[in-house]
């Protein structure tokens, strides 16, 4: 028997990203994050990973998730789930990339907010697991979102930052940006943090300009409290610290 899974008066999003076991970004930060907003959230995982792949970690393992997505996301239509929010980040491949836009056109309604984060690179360079085709793949479905959030090397020359981090949304003609302090540290995940807590002010409905100011408070807060940790939390945001703070502990 199939029951109705819609109309709880929760916010839901499906989450189309990685879930790197070890380490602190994607999945394994959006989610906490998002539920601390009141948001449902649904994993669609793109691939699973022992860790990210960034430097440190030696060779990580990976598992690409493309068969059991496209069986997962027939399984939804199914049960007619429907999404106020689809947020994507880190695709394992082209093809996975093409399967995105398949996954909006069934499940993107009129109201479906619709975010990339085009996880391409980082400190000037592309993550040695990217190919130009797959750039250009981000590309296109970059323009599917109401909302892109490249990082500072995907946006350097429109954030035009220099000692600062800069946060900018374009929405409807209007630009806005704001700055928060750059520190000598590369923290990976950071832009899952920031993309989570963005996805969670929309979801609770403020407006852009009130939702970027917060997310970039929260992800800075988050900044900081890693900062103060020291050199053994490398490899990662301690947003746990601040959703801690949350409960008043
Ligand atoms: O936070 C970006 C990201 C996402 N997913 C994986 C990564 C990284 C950054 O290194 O390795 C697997």
């Amino acid at each position: 028997m199939i029951r109705p899974v819609n109309g709880s008066g929760m916010k839901r999003m499906a989450l189309l990203n990685d879930l790197s076991c070890f380490g602190k970004c994607s999945l394994s930060v959006a989610m906490p994050i998002l539920s601390s907003y009141g948001v449902e959230t649904v994993p669609l995982p793109t691939a699973i990973l022992s860790t990210h792949t960034a430097d440190g970690f030696g060779s990580y393992v990976m598992r690409d998730m493309t068969d059991e997505m496209k069986a997962f996301a027939a399984h939804w239509r199914q049960l007619q789930i429907k999404f106020d929010g689809i947020c994507m980040g880190f695709f394992g491949s082209v093809e996975q990339m093409h399967f995105a836009k398949d996954f909006l056109r069934d499940f993107a309604g009129e109201d479906t907010i619709v975010v990339v984060d085009p996880v391409l690179g980082d400190n000037g360079a592309l993550y040695g697991c990217f190919t130009e085709e797959y750039v250009q793949a981000m590309r296109t479905l970059c323009e599917s979102a109401q909302l892109i959030t490249p990082n500072r090397t995907e946006a350097a020359l429109l954030a035009g930052c220099g000692e600062e981090i800069g946060y900018c949304a374009r929405l409807n003609g209007q630009y806005m940006e704001i700055f928060k302090p750059c520190l000598p540290q590369t923290l990976h995940g950071t832009g899952d943090v920031f993309v989570s807590a963005l996805c969670g002010e929309l979801m609770n409905g403020k407006g852009m300009p009130q939702a970027l100011k917060d997310a970039a408070e929260f992800c800075d807060d988050c900044v900081q409290k890693t900062a103060k940790r020291g050199e053994s939390h490398w490899y990662g945001l301690a947003f746990e610290d601040k959703l801690k703070e949350g409960r008043g502990l």
